[in-house]
């Protein structure tokens, strides 16, 4: 197999790394251009201090670093080794901070890394520089340690180049040739190479190369202060480069490594100092290496007193060098991978760490050369996951400067951006806000998590408080709304939900061999059905509602899945896809009343035989058109009702007036979180992700492997026999014990899974926590422990769905 003609553009860490990996798996025709020297470019990599420290709360983020780890590990260069292997420690100075490391511990726990935490006097043994007085307690990852990051790219260097690859030093790529809307050549400023898929590795310069085809790629280059002490005495005869683990300080926002008898200092508490990838100087004009800037002591300052407070010992050194650095940051902290969406063979691999390096490569080389990949799920970090307003360069901007501020923050996961605010409204907003609504922030919409004028529901109701850091972002409102919605009706904002169009003479066709059920039926028919991989694996959970012959209407997680569309759309044109999520809007109107409400608006049937479960159809509420979908994510009988956005505030108010008097209320996020849960409905991204196939996810029903050919079938019928794992339905009898999400899950003492998605069920008086558990534990009745903070929660497996199995609710 020699391969499509490949030039990876940027020989930093991630180049390397990516050339390595794709020689391996057998291409051959690879070129590797970059404009600087090797194997010290001077890009980030060049100077990057290469602490890795695996901890994430992206499962991803940590599978990738682990896997750069164990690489690393294996590599030298004439005996010089690319990895030290000293360990990783997070130290906390404050209580919040201790408490913080609890749900670090939980995280790389969940995700498969071993770790620990320590008393201050365990720190101060591992870390003798580290004032006692200060530490109340750390966190260990032992298989943490330094990347040795010129090296590791000259070790991959070498064994790609053995591979036949070719590393072109300073050539700089001028322009990327297209024809025809697919990557045809690269330009250099010494001639042009011929490519089919062209793979931008160039970091900081991400956003230069990728307009060479037209494609916005949002990264921020910002600067990053590094300094270095001189020789500390207390370290005087140092004979090794690094002895003690690398060390966080996340409360003033520093960094340290060893070298010799040096210290290595980083610092993210200085302002923000981003630069336009325009303005990075040239490898000839730049004054140390185009990547660094000159180091600027005043924003130093604070850094360097906490230093000493922290680390006595360096009181009797001094600050000899420092740099500001340039690296990438992106809008939600996660990488860009994948193709451009316009330009065929275009494909990015940027705003990567060093920590992440190797295992980037690896899941970029098996995507391109399987069609996906199957070791990682890439979905966070897909390229083409954004909205388009998070492309515009003042909100890549602001997101990126906020996001290094907020790198070592305490972050609660419901915590919404603070700025730029509100950006997207459904036409209901003015509405919401009379009525009191606490907003939240999701894809740039703002949505209601509940309202405030509904505070009167909650007397006379139990409604159990959670434990503190579950009850932010949370009121007993959210309780009272949850249970109204089951006793008479509530309308529930479905704006924010991504609807797609999908129309012409091929549309049904396409749409059967992009699914995984049977969506080729009567028009108004809805199904529930699912996108897979090649490899089976979840792409995303839609509704596929048939409102003409040629004509559907598709409910959506994302713009993965527009993208997904796109790239399978025929040749012949015969397909339409269009995103019709911010011309319209949608109402749910669901509980046992909800037909009370809606009838006498209607001029149309909407008893049980005038639209039957999972039946679409046209009608009009009072003055208002609109389509009607008979389904309920939160498992209420009612229906989707969607219009125009003209129409929103009318379709609103007029549902408002009838159901007031039914004592009908609208209702937030919360509420619909929890009633989700109840009913034992996946949330596609959190619950399921690519790395699970239908039948562990507990959604094989809707798969239908008698109908023909669909993407993902083969792998299935190999799959479905090979269950390993289950996402499996826990409930908590504690009602304090309400947990988050991405917590660990014991069976005894040996970590076994970790949960999904959580939330208090009102009606069931229980709390609920999905999680993925191996197949032999998930069995219903067995008691499993949840870690959460320094706690263990007992949970039981439990019979799904907790509430109305027999639908009673939502037939009839
Ligand atoms: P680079 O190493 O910048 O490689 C991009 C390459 O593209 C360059 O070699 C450049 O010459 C080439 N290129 C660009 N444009 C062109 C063109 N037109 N033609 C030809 N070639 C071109 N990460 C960690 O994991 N741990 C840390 O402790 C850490 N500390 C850091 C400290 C500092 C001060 C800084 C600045 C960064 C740090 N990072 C750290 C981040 C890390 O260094 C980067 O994320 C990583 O090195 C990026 O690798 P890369 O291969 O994508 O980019
Ligand atoms: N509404 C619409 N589209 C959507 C969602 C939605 N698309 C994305 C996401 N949400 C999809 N998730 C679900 C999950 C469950 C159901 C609907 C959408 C559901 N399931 C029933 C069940 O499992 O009992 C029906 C199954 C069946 O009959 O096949 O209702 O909220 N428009």
């Amino acid at each position: 197999m020699a391969g499509p003609r490949v030039v990876i553009i940027g020989a930093g860490v991630v180049g390397a790394a990516l050339a390595d990996e794709l020689s391996f798996a057998g291409w051959s025709d690879i070129t590797v251009v970059d404009q600087g020297p090797l194997p010290a470019t001077g890009g980030s990599s060049s100077h990057a201090p290469g602490l890795v420290f695996q901890t994430n709360s992206s499962k991803t983020m940590t599978e990738l670093a682990r896997y750069t780890v164990e690489k690393l590990c294996s590599l030298d260069v004439d005996g010089q080794p690319c990895f030290l292997q000293v360990g990783g420690l997070e130290v906390a100075t404050t209580p919040e901070r201790l408490t913080e490391l609890h749900r670090r511990h939980g995280w790389v726990t969940a995700w498969g890394i071993e770790s620990r935490l320590l008393s201050p006097e365990e720190c101060i043994e591992l870390h003798p520089l580290v004032d006692r007085e200060r530490v109340l307690g750390g966190l260990l990852v032992p298989t943490d340690g330094l990347a040795k990051a010129v090296l590791a790219v000259e070790a991959q260097i070498r064994r790609a180049t053995e591979r036949g690859v070719r590393f072109l030093a300073r050539h700089e790529v001028l322009d990327v040739v297209q024809n025809e809307g697919k990557v045809s050549a690269v330009v250099t400023d010494q001639g042009e190479i011929p490519a089919d898929i062209v793979v931008c590795c160039a970091g900081i310069w991400g956003p230069k190369i990728a307009r060479m085809v037209g494609m916005n790629l949002p990264l921020t280059p910002l600067a990053h202060q590094l300094a270095w002490t001189g020789p500390v005495p207390a370290l005087e005869g140092q004979a090794e480069e690094a002895v003690r683990p690398i060390l966080r300080h996340q409360d003033a926002d520093l960094y340290y490594r060893d070298r010799f008898d040096r210290i290595g200092i980083g610092y993210y508490g200085h302002r923000p100092m981003p630069v336009d990838p325009e303005d990075i100087a040239s490898v000839d004009e730049a004054e140390q290496m185009p990547s660094v800037l000159k180091f600027t002591e005043d924003d130093f300052a604070d850094a360097w007193a906490e230093t000493q407070a922290l680390l006595p010992a360096t009181r009797d050194a001094k600050i000899e060098e420092g740099i500001n650095g340039l690296f990438s940051f992106t809008t939600d902290g996660l990488p860009l991978l994948g193709e451009s969406p316009d330009v065929k063979g275009f494909w990015v691999a940027e705003a990567v760490w060093v920590t992440h390096s190797a295992g980037v490569a690896r899941a970029v080389a098996e995507w391109l050369v399987d069609g996906h990949c199957s070791s990682f799920d890439l979905h966070e970090c897909d390229v083409n996951r954004f909205e388009p307003h998070q492309l515009s360069p003042q909100y890549v901007l602001a997101r990126d400067c906020q996001n290094f501020v907020e790198v070592y923050d305490i972050l609660h996961p419901l915590q919404p951006a603070g700025a730029p605010r509100p950006l997207r409204t459904s036409p209901f907003y003015a509405r919401q806000q009379e009525l009191g609504a606490y907003f939240l922030e999701a894809t740039g919409w703002e949505r209601p998590q509940w309202y405030e004028t509904n505070a009167g529901l909650v007397e006379g109701r139990s409604v159990p408080t959670p434990n503190d850091w579950a009850a932010r972002f949370w009121s007993p409102i959210v309780g009272a709304e949850a249970q109204t919605t089951r006793e008479t009706v509530a309308m529930y904002d479905m704006t924010a939900l991504k609807r797609l169009e999908v129309t012409g003479r091929g549309a049904a066709a396409f749409l059967q061999r992009l699914s995984t059920g049977n969506v080729d039926k009567s028009v108004g028919s809805v199904t529930y059905t699912l996108l897979l991989d090649e490899d089976g694996g979840i792409r995303s959970d839609i509704t596929v509602a048939r409102l003409g012959r040629d004509h559907f209407q598709v409910g959506a997680n994302g713009n993965l899945d527009l993208d997904w569309f796109g790239r399978h759309l025929p040749a012949d044109g015969s397909v339409q896809v269009r995103d019709i999520t911010a011309g319209t809007c949608c109402i749910g109107l669901w509980g046992p009343l909800a037909r009370e409400v809606l009838q006498p608006l209607a001029d149309s049937d909407f008893s049980n035989d005038g639209l039957k479960y999972f039946r679409a159809k046209r009608a009009h509420i009072g003055s208002v058109p609109v389509t009607a979908m008979r389904l309920s994510y939160v498992g209420e009988r009612g229906w989707e009702l969607y219009t125009t956005a003209d129409m929103g505030v009318k379709l609103w108010d007029t549902l408002w007036q009838a159901a007031q008097p039914l004592g009908g209320i609208a209702a937030g996020r919360g509420a619909f979180n929890s009633l989700r849960l109840e009913k034992g409905y996946r949330s596609f991204g959190t619950d399921m992700t690519y790395e699970h196939d239908p039948y562990e996810a507990g959604v094989g029903f809707a798969v239908k492997l008698d109908k023909d050919d669909f993407i993902g079938k083969a792998a299935l019928e190999r799959r479905k026999t090979d269950v390993r794992r289950r996402l499996t339905c826990l409930t908590i009898d504690d009602p304090q014990a309400v947990v988050m999400g991405k917590e660990p899950v014991y069976d005894g003492d040996r970590p076994v899974g970790y949960v999904t998605s959580a939330a208090y069920g009102y009606t069931i008086g229980k709390g609920i926590a999905y999680a993925w558990l191996p197949a032999e534990l998930a069995t219903t009745g067995r008691t499993v422990h949840i870690g959460y903070f320094d706690r263990r929660i007992e949970a039981v497996v439990a019979d799904e769905p907790l509430f109305d199995p027999s639908m009673s609710r939502l037939r009839g």
